[in-house]
């Protein structure tokens, strides 16, 4: 059997790949991204995810929420688009509104709820043939499309905690704890997937088994929001990428990178916020050309 693979995904690295936006560009090379979330409860999730999303270069983001929170979430992101799809009280009522959608990649999950009408929704976006981001809520039904997430020929990319993880794989959370890079690999390899175990020390794993292990961020990123910001830079740096661990893990490591920046630059670790860690994105990326 080959030993396993696996690296530190240094600033060294992320400047090496990191793509050049070139002077002929125009917002359509860069992507179109729709970013499926939020509920009553959680209006601010896909606010996050999206803005997040622009700051790192997308070219286009639509959010698609339930309809009963359009007007809530709508006017939050001039710069992005939004689209009602069907509600069941605060939530998705499990259809989605293609028409005259244009779309190159999707993230769902953030703030969504676990409804029942949330679980059609996901197992009808995994079917879509576009790179996916797997986060939050959308992992609750993990079960339920785990073997077409098999199928897929478009990248997936699943971004867990410890605890969602621990869910998915139906083992204790401690055991995750325990065996960060096994349960990964295994994970990752089953499913051909990039798997994203959040906490200190973020653990990128590729399908074929090769792990990257993250070394920015610290605890201010403990706080509700962080991951959803998470969320929409690994889908944007998706869209702007050749190759998709690449992408996965200069997500991971600009995201760190900002909160390290913020309590180096005035914050302490107890007060930054997940909108902080979108507006310290620009002094990260400018950094790194
Ligand atoms: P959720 O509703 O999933 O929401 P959340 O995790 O609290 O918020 P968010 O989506 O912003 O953060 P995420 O972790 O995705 O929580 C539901 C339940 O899960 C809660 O009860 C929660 O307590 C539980 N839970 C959360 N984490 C758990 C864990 N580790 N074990 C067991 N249960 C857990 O993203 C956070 C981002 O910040 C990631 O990028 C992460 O890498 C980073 N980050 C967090 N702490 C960090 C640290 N100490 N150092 C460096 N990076 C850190
Ligand atoms: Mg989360």
């Amino acid at each position: 059997a080959k030993a396993a693979a696996r690296f530190l995904w240094e600033k060294s690295d992320v400047v090496r790949t990191m793509p050049k936006r070139t002077r002929s560009s125009h917002k359509g090379t860069y992507g179109k991204l729709l970013i499926v979330g939020g509920s009553k409860a959680m209006a601010g999730a896909v606010t996050l995810a999206a803005k997040a999303a622009l700051r790192s270069g997308a070219g286009l983001v639509t959010m698609a929420v339930p309809e009963t929170v359009y007007e809530a979430v709508a006017n939050r992101v001039p710069e992005a688009m939004c689209r009602p799809w069907p509600a069941e009280g605060g939530a998705f009522a499990g259809a989605a509104d293609w028409d005259g959608l244009e779309i190159d990649a999707i993230a769902v999950g953030p703030g969504m709820g676990r409804t029942e009408g949330v679980r059609r929704l996901v197992n009808e976006l995994v079917r879509q043939p576009v790179p996916l981001v797997i986060d939050a809520d959308a992992l609750f039904f993990w079960g339920d499309y785990a073997e077409l997430v098999r199928e897929r020929s478009a990248p997936t990319v699943i971004t867990p905690h410890p605890g969602e993880m621990a869910r998915l794989l139906r083992r204790p959370v401690s055991e995750v704890e325990r065996d960060r890079f096994g349960v990964s690999k295994r994970l990752a390899m089953e499913y051909g997937v990039y798997v994203v175990l959040k906490g200190p020390y973020t653990i990128v794993t590729a399908p074929d088994g090769s792990q990257y292990v993250n070394t920015t961020g610290n605890p201010a990123l403990a706080k509700g929001g962080s991951g959803d910001v998470l969320t929409g830079i690994v889908a944007a740096f998706l869209l702007q990428h050749e190759a998709v661990q690449p992408a996965v893990s200069n997500a991971v490591f600009v995201h760190g990178k900002a909160a390290d920046r913020l309590v180096q630059h005035g914050h302490s670790p107890w007060d930054v916020l997940a909108s902080d860690v979108v507006d310290a994105l620009p002094a990260v990326l400018a950094s790194l050309t």
